[in-house]
């Protein structure tokens, strides 16, 4: 029960007070010392109570739409828990792209492992619903006592088949079910006094960017800057397009086009400076709206009785560019794409107001709140408990991080990429044996590529070792460009028979 570290203090200090007691002391004395120790008593029971988990994943948001890290965009709810809490500013999703994302936050496990490697959840079906190769958290934890329920985006089917003691996939665009399940959920678990973990997965910030009118309002005016790595288009090398270097129609998705999105929010990116600027202010409004949800959800933890005990975990599935590198959309390896906000917040939590710098994946989620539960976490998890640096924020649980998309043949992304993520360096490989390398130092929004620079020769070779070792860990089989190039004529085909299919075809949204 390590992780229960403030609460293990806490019956130290029981225990102490507890052998005072059994000494002759004078009887002022003795008497202040039991009352100590019987508040002590009722402190310990409270803190013996397993914490309840709020995990809020929310869907495209990438690490610069927060206001902590952005004063442009307007989030005091999501600020406030941060600050209060621990932030992780260096967060990176085992996969950006949807599906795949959330299987392994759920899994424990890296996309090729579980097999959902791009949007379709058919690998985490057959390995995780069906074989059970891959125990899910929500699984583990109802083992462990806890009642466990998902209301919101699922990607993967109806929750309750992976794990989840109850809930429901919503489509609301707008996340009004999903939060009405969500207060209805916490008024019937305060009566019930178990401990529970509830997964919110708001659709939001995802297009079609919905926002009621007054969260749109909050950005009328203001003055929206693009960032450094701005471009109309995206360049050929494939780390930057997802597909065969001259091939640009994966990133370039016109034609997907959501209902009631502004002018230009395709899947792809817009294609001038006004109109990005437009779609980045609609984006905005949907953060701010979500943001106002949170501020909600935190008065009905407080109202219900359970926010002293309950640890909330915000992150995101994956990140958004904006025009970066002249890609909408998310899929690649840059910063925009695979980095999201993260934080921790509780006022069990033995440090608050700081800051981790660590190098963190999304796949730690799962490992810390089994750590958090003080409960026993099972082999196969690739991720690493958070809590030494919930402990010390100063701290770090590893030397790199790993992303990967690699959604051939299982669907439309294109060429797979992986990237090893040290302090200040990213190295990139794609299946078109295209590599790049960014000193994210000088260069964050990794605009020259120093993969040919004799300088940094050892540098990365040592990074091709890191994701060498990665890929042996997961038994990775990289596809030839001949059988990528199979894979899609084999797609088209199949797209030809389904016309009708209400997916997106090449080019898709990667949700
Ligand atoms: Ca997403």
């Amino acid at each position: 029960m390590e992780a229960h570290c403030h609460i293990c203090i806490m019956l130290d200090f029981c225990k102490m007070f507890a052998s005072c007691l059994s000494f002759p002391q004078i009887p002022f004395m003795k008497s202040s010392l039991a009352c100590a120790a019987l508040l002590l008593v009722a402190l310990c029971a409270k803190a013996a109570t397993p914490p309840n988990f709020v995990v809020i994943l929310c869907d495209d948001q990438t690490y610069r739409a927060i206001g902590y890290n952005n004063p442009v965009v307007k989030t005091p709810n999501m600020d406030k828990l941060a600050g209060e809490g621990i932030r992780f500013d260096r967060a990176f999703v085992a996969s950006p792209i949807c599906a795949a994302s959330r299987a392994s936050i759920y899994s424990g496990v890296f996309p090729q492992q579980h097999g959902t490697v791009g949007l379709f959840g058919g690998g985490f079906q057959k390995s995780v619903v069906q074989e059970k190769r891959f125990a899910t958290l929500p699984a583990v934890l109802e083992k462990a006592g806890y009642h466990t329920a998902l209301y919101g985006k699922s990607h993967l089917g109806e929750p309750t088949t992976f794990g989840f003691s109850e809930g429901r996939e919503i489509k609301d665009p707008n996340d009004l079910e999903t939060f009405a399940e969500v207060e209805k959920f916490l008024a019937r678990e305060a009566k019930s006094g178990r401990p529970f973990l509830l997964w919110i997965t708001p659709r939001n910030p995802h297009l079609p960017f919905t926002a009621p009118q007054e969260f749109k309002d909050i950005y009328k005016d203001a003055d929206i800057k693009l960032d450094p790595n701005w471009r109309e288009s995206p360049l050929m090398q494939s780390f930057f397009n997802q597909g065969p270097a001259g091939d640009i129609s994966f990133r370039d998705s016109k034609n997907l086009v959501y209902p009631g999105a502004p002018a230009g929010a395709t899947g792809g990116p817009p294609r001038n400076e006004s109109q990005m600027k437009e779609v980045i202010k609609a984006y905005y409004g949907d953060v701010s709206f979500l943001d106002s949800q949170i501020g909600t959800l935190i008065g009905q933890l407080k109202a219900d009785g359970l926010y002293e005990n309950t640890i909330i975990i915000y992150l995101a599935d994956n990140g958004y560019f904006l025009g970066n590198h002249g890609l909408g959309n998310k899929i690649t390896m840059h910063e925009e794409s695979v980095r999201v906000p993260m934080f921790v917040h509780s006022p069990l939590l033995p440090v608050k107001k700081a800051k981790s710098d660590a190098l963190v994946s999304s796949l730690d989620v799962y490992p810390t709140i089994l750590d958090l539960a003080g409960v026993p976490a099972p082999s196969h998890l690739m991720g690493k408990s958070l809590v030494p640096i919930l402990k010390d924020p100063s701290g770090k649980v590893r030397d790199y991080v790993i992303t990967e998309c690699v959604g051939i043949p299982e669907n439309r992304v294109g060429v797979g990429h992986r990237m090893v993520r040290t302090d200040h360096f990213k190295y990139i490989l794609s299946d078109a044996d295209e590599a790049a390398f960014f000193d994210l130092r000088s260069d964050p929004y990794e605009m020259t590529n120093l993969i040919a620079n004799p300088e940094l020769k050892n540098e990365i070779e040592r990074h091709r070792k890191m994701l060498g070792e990665w890929s042996a860990s997961v038994g990775e089989k990289r596809l030839t460009m001949d059988e990528i190039k199979a894979a899609k004529a084999q797609e088209e085909k199949a797209d030809g028979d389904k016309k009708k299919r209400k997916e997106p075809a090449a080019g898709g949204a990667g949700e």
